[in-house]
């Protein structure tokens, strides 16, 4: 039997026990915890023999990001978002050919309204005349009384115009055996090309590929957190410089390297934007090229064009594209623009064909391009 005397020495003695016990407990768990984060912080990326300035400074650090936390949406269900954004981004410039199209007698001012359309959207001088020329043979031919016939025949000569034929797939197999696809990503600052990384990794890893991604933006630390921060969102290691400033080249040459020994399937390269003059973007780009091509062959080089900056982002657009061999365009921000001719304008200017498209800010917002899906969505 427990006297009251007993319990009055027992019970605090219980509550110093239990406090004692936890403390102990806490303080392994927190020893074990610091042990894991050293043990991150000191994981390095295999030596890189043969590194181009194998300096400390340039010396990359394998970030090491938690478990993954996002599914990525699959591809599949995005090429429907695209026509839907595209019909809702204001008056699509197709819906508004169309109107003009459907009057009755198509007259001289008719036909400047709707060469005014055309340049407005920028779909660019030349595709405009050759657009203008195939509708006035059509509608001389086939008439403009059926809306259903006059809007077959608009589709038609756009789809014609985006062209279908160009092969738009990317180019993320290896080209020899044993390396990984290398895809370098390149474009004026502020288009869109670490968002656009960022998303394309979710879509690779959607799609079942394994990846690394290069920070070769040393330009500022803000740029190589930004694409880690993507990378570790769907558990994509990133590889970048211990320094601002560092040489962008030897970190390209690290993740591509690194990549070769994980045995991935791609690695994507992030490029800084902010080049002065054409002289300094080719030294720079043509060192990265350089560099990559020493561990494997670039597979796709990506041009980021912004949608919203029309005939003068093309013009920028235009020297990386006289430096880089550029292989494929991403169209970004499509969703800020009713002005959907650049597509054609850009495809045309650089001889290569617009791959991805950029529909908003959202993790999940880009989309493999799709010529019948564009043209039905600036029909509206
Ligand atoms: N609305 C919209 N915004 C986009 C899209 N793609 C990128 N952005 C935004 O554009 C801004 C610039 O994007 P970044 O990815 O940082 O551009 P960047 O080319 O890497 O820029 P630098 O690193 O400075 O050369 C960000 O605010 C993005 O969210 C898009 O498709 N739609
Ligand atoms: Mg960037």
């Amino acid at each position: 039997m427990l006297t009251q005397n007993t319990l009055h020495w027992l019970i605090p003695a219980l509550l110093v026990v239990i406090v004692l016990v936890g403390l102990a407990v806490g303080f392994t768990l927190r020893s074990r915890r610091k042990q894991v984060s050293d043990d991150a912080l000191t994981r390095q990326p295999q030596a890189g023999t043969g590194s181009p300035e194998p300096s400390p400074a340039t010396t990359p650090v394998l970030d090491t990001p938690g478990a993954t936390q996002d599914t990525p949406e699959p591809t599949a269900h995005r090429l429907i978002r695209l026509r839907d954004r595209l019909a809702r981004s204001g008056s699509p410039f197709g819906a508004r050919l169309l109107a003009v199209l459907s009057r009755d007698n198509l007259a001289v001012d008719d036909w400047d309204e709707l060469e005014e359309t055309l340049l407005l959207a920028d779909l660019g001088a030349g595709p405009t005349d050759e657009l203008i020329d195939n509708l006035r043979t059509q509608v001389r031919i086939h008439g403009v009384n059926d809306p259903a016939q006059v809007r077959t025949m608009l589709r038609d000569a756009l789809v014609a115009l985006v062209d279908p034929t160009m092969d738009r797939s990317l180019r993320i197999q290896g080209a020899e055996p044993g390396t990984p696809g290398v895809v370098l990503v390149v474009g004026v600052n502020g288009t869109g090309k670490t968002t656009t990384i960022g998303k394309l990794a979710r879509v690779l890893v959607a799609d079942g590929h394994s990846l690394l991604l290069g920070a070769a933006d040393t330009f500022r630390a803000a740029a190589a957190d930004q694409l880690t921060t993507w990378g570790s969102r769907v558990g994509v290691h990133t590889v970048r410089a211990s320094r601002d400033g560092a040489d962008p080249a030897a970190v390209a040459f690290d993740a591509v390297k690194q990549g070769a020994a994980e045995s991935v399937d791609v690695v994507v390269i992030d490029t800084a934007g902010r080049l002065q003059n054409k002289t300094g973007l080719m030294d720079e780009l043509g060192k990265i090229t350089r560099v990559i091509e020493r561990v494997a062959p670039i597979t796709e080089v990506l041009l980021v064009i912004d949608a919203t900056t029309g005939q003068n982002g093309m013009q920028q657009a235009r020297v990386f594209s006289q430096v880089a061999n550029v292989t494929g365009i991403v169209l970004t921000k499509l969703d800020g623009t009713a002005k959907g001719g650049i597509v054609i304008a850009a495809q045309r200017e650089l001889g290569v064909p617009v791959k991805l498209v950029g529909l908003g800010e959202g993790p999940d917002d880009l989309a493999p391009f799709n010529p019948d899906q564009f043209v039905d969505g600036i029909l509206g």
